[in-house]
């Protein structure tokens, strides 16, 4: 005999798992799953608009999958505006929250993503200039609030059907080192220095990626298409031309010291080694100047071209920041600097400590206790 549901609660089975929600949320579908967690479109009766909810899977199996889950909800948690992914409603349907076993998160459902966009139609500039403004802004939001994504790709940018372009993060799959090796889609849009560990990164690292992006939103396709990780430094360099001096200089003041031990198909590592490896890499290349941008993105206008030539630099330290690049003119026709704003600083002391099961099990508890939904959500059409 099935158990009956908290009060206000339906079952419903969703992939062979059993989601649990309240009675405002209908009509479920799936619409992505992996390791980390399921997602389902719905109906939201109460504000009659569709949402996306997800159930993370088994969120305290382990402190490290506690640990992640207690992230996200505390990043969406924080998050507000327009471009970027918030939390429209957290729920459980356990009554006892010392015996919390689930927890679901809702958010605005958002139909495709760029991934999915640029395969189907090319985008005149237009559309460019407004979905870059977009993830410019949206940028702008997280940076301000401390917070690097480190993960920007089409597929991270969710767009509705009025090409409005919210940033989030999938995630749902773990991204170990196979998912970085080879000719994979994960690794295009990364900057040099993450893929190669080059430094200790910055929110540059997303200026890079977002340069990929617009790059290939004018080519229609991928701008940096390596093999490997050298292979895609070479299709880099390119472009960019060899480092200064000066960079190379930069490079070996930095010590970057990474525990873990990496395999690639050809070799084994450590991290550390392919550091100094690629240092020396560098160091011995013949000289390559970075090439003329408008012989590239030969169809683009001129301000296109300027945005790209701030955010595609080899050294991080020269990159436009978020906010520099909204200057730019190339942003001037959809500029609305009341939309440009900036979030509180997002606190990160507990994230990075390391707790047992139970502390995370209450601090997520807490977050979860301490939601307060976004005004323009709790209206009622029915
Ligand atoms: O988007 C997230 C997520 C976002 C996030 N950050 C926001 C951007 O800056 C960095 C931090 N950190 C962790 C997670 N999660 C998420 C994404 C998609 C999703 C569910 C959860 O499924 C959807 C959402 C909307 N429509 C369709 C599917």
């Amino acid at each position: 005999m099935a158990l009956r549901s908290r009060t206000g609660f339906y079952r419903q089975e969703v992939n062979r798992t059993v989601w649990e929600v309240p009675e405002r949320y209908r009509d479920l579908r799936q619409v992505g799953t992996g390791a980390y967690g399921t997602v389902c479109s719905a109906w939201d009766r109460r504000t009659g608009t569709q949402v996306a909810i997800k159930k993370l899977h088994r969120p305290f199996q382990s402190k490290l999958f506690a640990k992640r889950a207690y992230r996200e909800l505390r990043l969406l948690k924080h998050m507000k505006h327009e471009n970027v992914i918030g939390l429209l409603d957290v729920f459980t349907a356990e009554i006892s929250l010392d015996r919390l076993r689930d927890f679901y998160l809702v958010m605005p459902f958002m139909g495709t993503d760029l991934g999915k966009l640029m395969k189907l139609e090319r985008l005149s500039e237009d559309r460019v200039q407004f979905l870059v403004y977009q993830m410019m802004k949206g940028l702008k939001y997280i940076h301000s609030a401390g917070i690097i994504h480190r993960d920007l790709k089409p597929g991270n940018l969710a767009i509705n059907q009025d090409c409005e372009l919210k940033i989030l993060d999938f995630g749902l799959a773990r991204q170990a080192d196979a998912e970085m090796t080879g000719y994979v889609v994960t690794r295009w849009y990364r900057a040099p220095e993450v893929i190669l560990n080059w430094m200790h990164y910055t929110q540059t690292v997303d200026i890079w990626s977002a340069g990929c992006i617009m790059a290939e939103m004018l080519l229609a396709k991928p701008l940096f298409k390596g093999n490997d990780h050298l292979d895609q430094l070479r299709e880099i360099m390119k472009i960019t031309g060899t480092p200064a001096a000066d960079f190379v200089v930069k490079l070996q003041s930095q010590d970057v010291r990474i525990k873990t031990t990496t395999k690639t198909p050809k070799c084994s590592v450590t991290v550390h080694g392919l550091c100094q490896q690629a240092k020396n890499y560098l160091r011995g290349l013949p000289k390559v100047p970075q090439k003329d941008f408008h012989s590239i993105f030969s169809k683009a206008s001129t301000n296109a071209v300027c945005v790209l030539e701030k955010m595609l630099l080899l050294d991080p330290e020269e990159r436009a920041s978020a906010s520099e690049a909204l200057d730019l003119p190339f942003f001037a026709y959809f500029r609305d600097t009341e939309e440009e704003t900036e979030a509180q600083p997002y606190d990160q002391t507990v994230d990075n400590t390391d707790l047992t099961l139970e502390q995370w099990k209450r601090h997520t508890v807490t977050e979860v206790l301490t939601f307060r939904p976004p005004k323009d959500s709790r209206e009622t059409t029915l």
